[in-house]
């Protein structure tokens, strides 16, 4: 006689390996009608960046590698706050998809939600393993402080081991989301279409008159309308003479900051990961 019969195998789970799931259910929870501006792309992009913005190229330290924030002091820094909102939310899709890696999860979390919201196609393979413990997270102070300028812009990014160009790049993301009082002190969105990947960032920086806005709060800076706002490190790339080559041509050539920024945040997202193969150069 036979045994009992098998039980059916109820499963959600996708296959391991199978990436095009996990983009799909990415895709999916994107969309919030009570969420900001209706989508949580800015503040999950935001959460590979910062994944990502930990590394050192000197001493090989930080990166996406690990997914370190899941464990605190990172997920307690200051400029992380906020961040648990996007974590929380990939859980669904890590409950889903339990084979990869948060680290993994975390970066293509940054790459569906760029693509979804009508930016560049960003390269992105797999290979991040997450830290057991937390023991490998970097002392705090790493990520850019937006109340500095353009020479604190260069330390933290060329110690990344970005150029000049690629600052100009990454930071054309403000082009996305906004400001939270509650997480950073600042307030408000830097364009008009938050949840549009464009360069309507670098467009309404140049083409702005931006003053310092008269409240309380840190100093930011807003166009006459008082709508929109920039940070000051957002400005450093208007007054620095290097950077504001790059400014204008992403202001004028929206083709050209797709191209960019998608060499540039790929990079971001593989800094300090150690793949089997290395990309060709
Ligand atoms: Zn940001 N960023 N960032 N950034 N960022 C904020 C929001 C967002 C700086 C910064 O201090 C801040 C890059 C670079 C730099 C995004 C992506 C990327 C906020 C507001 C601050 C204060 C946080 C809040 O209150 O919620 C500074 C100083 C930077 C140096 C250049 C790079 C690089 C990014 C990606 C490539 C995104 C998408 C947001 C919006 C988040 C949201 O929740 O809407």
């Amino acid at each position: 006689l036979a045994g009992p019969p098998a039980l059916p195998v109820v499963t959600k789970t996708s296959k391991p390996g199978d990436y095009p799931a996990v983009r799909a259910s990415i895709a999916d929870l994107l969309d919030n009608d009570n969420y900001d501006d209706g989508s949580y792309g800015p503040v999950l992009v935001r959460l590979a960046w910062h994944a990502s913005g930990t590394y050192d190229k000197k001493t090989g330290t930080g990166g996406s590698n690990g997914a370190t924030m899941r464990f605190g002091p990172e997920c307690e820094w200051a400029a992380n706050a906020g961040l648990a909102v996007a974590r929380g939310l990939l859980e669904k899709v890590k409950a889903e998809h339990p084979w990869i890696s948060y680290a993994d999860l975390w970066t293509l979390a940054g790459v569906v939600a760029i693509e979804q919201m009508g930016g560049p196609v960003i390269p992105w393979r797999p290979g991040r393993v997450d830290d057991a413990d937390g023991s490998r997270i970097v002392p705090d102070g790493r990520l850019p402080d937006a109340t500095q300028g353009a020479k604190h812009l260069r330390d933290v990014f060329h110690r990344m081991g970005f150029d000049d160009r690629d600052i100009v790049a990454l930071s054309g993301a403000h082009t996305l989301g906004r400001c939270h009082a509650d997480r950073s002190g600042f307030v408000g969105p830097w364009t008009n279409a938050p949840t549009t990947f464009s360069n309507l960032y670098f467009q309404e920086l140049v083409n702005n008159k931006w003053k310092p806005k008269k409240w309380d709060g840190p100093l930011q800076y807003e166009d006459k309308t008082g709508t929109l706002m920039m940070l000051s490190s957002d400005l450093a790339l208007l007054s620095d003479r290097t950077f504001r080559k790059w400014v204008h041509l992403y202001a004028k050539d929206e083709e050209a900051f797709f191209k960019d920024f998608s060499v540039a945040f790929g990079k971001l997202l593989e800094l300090g990961v150690p793949f089997p193969q290395q990309p060709a150069a």
